[in-house]
């Protein structure tokens, strides 16, 4: 089968030729209705899909996207001469355990821009009056906060100088704006561009796994403010985000591994083209956002997603229930030696605790969303983490431990403590992260958690390479890795302890 590249074939319009059953783009954007930062892989496969849906089913077609690419400028030669377009391949397990596929070309995504090369373009986009929304997807760690919670401001220097110059000169032209240093930056500069440039009403919409992300991005924005326009010289920018910005919270949800090159030759065979964006996720997609828009916005409610006035219940289902045993089944399996999500949750000796994390320890913290039946939710869970056909890694899920633990086992872990009752299924996965970590500073082994990296080689290394149980003593006791006290809990340690 001939391979062309989607480029050829988006040129080639009409004449557009792939495998039969491969979906074309049902609607083509006119313009830039919403700029994403953090435009990977997860993006692709979610709020990019939802908007061409809304786009197709309303024909409202404003709401083209231009994506920031925060980490992989590679990815920007590879997608622009494909005009944004790429392959989203979803693949899930029929009844009977077959594989099923199913490809479509999605084109609601307009441009992709770096911001060493392009902020200019990126900031200009973001003071448009034809864009509505600002999304993001920049991971744990592109919200710039030390493990105490608060703004890095030694990682956003750059960004506050850059922001505290860009006021003084007052104008709304960004057209010779210095490359943006941090996600966050880049998002406060444009905001304050914006106002300057008119100040059209907009929503900031965080899709990022945190509990509460709407809440902590905007904290995040204010400190950034405070730091880099003090009182006065921020006012008007503070009064114009509380009157004009909204920045609701979101729950997202499908699995969606990075790409690999492997990826790529399978898209290829499957759609008969050479896409260098496409991407793999399984079947199942979630949206739940919390309905406080500024502004116009697509109708994404008519295309699966909800619109809800409460989000957090959503958000710490997700968090707790299926990132928290996720991790859980990263740590395990990599020590057990298995490459896959998939053969993590297979294996009946790490399974067993998977299972007791998510329902003794973390389903009681939980207040159904909506009536929700969070067993049943659990129990698809655990279907959908054994789906082979993603390739979803255990490599993949393990990195940024620091960030995501807190999130992820925090609330299971002192709400068991508080009623007296030790949650072996976080002590468990504790005691896999930790061994994780003691073997990967050991061995000078791929940590994975560029945050986190500093500070817990140090602590392996003063404690000793080989002593397991010392180790594990020390990491969980890390400040802001679990809530104050439940790291240093007698019972949560010598619980960990035991299973190291
Ligand atoms: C995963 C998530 O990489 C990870 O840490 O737990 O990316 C997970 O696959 C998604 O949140 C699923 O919606």
């Amino acid at each position: 089968m001939a391979t062309r590249p989607v480029a050829e074939l988006r040129r080639l319009g009409e004449g557009l030729h792939l495998s039969e059953g491969v979906t074309l783009p049902r609607a083509i954007p006119e313009g830039v209705g919403i700029v994403h930062l953090g435009w990977g892989a997860f993006h692709r496969g979610h709020q990019a899909v939802y908007t061409e849906d809304a786009m197709a089913a309303t024909g409202d077609l404003r709401w083209g996207i231009l994506g920031d690419v925060e980490r992989t400028p590679q990815l920007v030669d590879a997608v622009r001469p494909q005009g944004g377009w790429y392959t989203v391949l979803s693949v899930g397990l029929d009844a009977e355990g077959n594989v099923v596929e199913s490809a479509r070309v999605v084109g609601s995504v307009v441009d992709v821009a770096y911001p060493g090369k392009e902020t200019p373009r990126l900031l200009g986009a973001m003071t448009a009056p034809t864009t509505h929304l600002i999304t993001l997807t920049v991971t744990e760690k592109g919200y710039t906060r030390r493990p105490d919670g608060h703004l890095d401001t030694d990682q956003a220097d750059p960004d506050i100088r850059a922001l505290a110059a860009e006021e003084s000169a007052g104008s709304g032209d960004v057209s010779a704006a210095s490359p943006a240093a941090t996600a966050v930056g880049l998002l406060v500069r444009g905001l304050a561009a914006r106002r300057r440039a008119g100040g059209y009403p907009l929503t900031v919409l965080s899709c990022d796994n945190m509990p509460d992300n709407g809440k902590v991005l905007k904290a995040v924005v204010d400190e950034f403010l405070d730091v880099a326009l003090p009182g006065a010289a921020g006012e008007l920018l503070r009064n114009w985000l509380s009157g004009s910005v909204t920045f609701p919270g979101s729950m997202v949800d499908r699995i969606t591994p990075a790409t690999t090159p492997e990826v790529l030759d399978k898209v290829a065979g499957v759609i008969g083209a050479r896409d260098e964006g496409a991407i793999i996720a399984e079947p199942f997609t979630q949206w739940v956002i919390e309905d406080n828009f500024a502004g116009p916005r697509p109708a994404w409610e008519l295309v699966g997603a909800e619109l809800t006035d409460d989000v957090v219940p959503w958000e710490d289902a997700k968090l707790r229930l299926l990132n928290g045993t996720h991790s859980l089944l990263a740590y395990a399996g990599r020590l057990a030696g298995h490459t896959t999500l998939a053969e993590a949750v297979t294996d009946p000796a790490i399974a067993e605790h998977a299972r007791a994390f998510m329902f003794d320890d973390a389903l009681p913290t939980l207040a159904a969303p909506d009536g929700a039946d969070l067993r049943a939710y659990g129990d698809e869970l655990m279907r959908r983490f054994a789906n082979p056909a993603t390739g979803h890694t255990t490599r993949q899920v393990s990195t940024d431990g620091t960030q995501k633990i807190p999130f992820r086992w925090g609330v299971a872990a002192t709400w068991n403590l508080e009623r007296g009752r030790v949650p072996q299924g976080v002590a468990y996965g504790l005691a896999a992260w930790s061994e994780f970590v003691r073997r990967a500073v050991r061995d000078g082994a791929e940590l994975g958690d560029p945050a986190g990296a500093e500070r817990l080689s140090s602590v392996v290394r003063e404690v000793g390479l080989d002593d397991i149980p010392g180790v594990a003593t020390a990491l969980v006791a890390l400040p802001g890795v679990l809530p104050a006290g439940a790291g240093t809990h007698t019972g949560l340690v010598a619980a960990v302890v035991g299973h190291a």
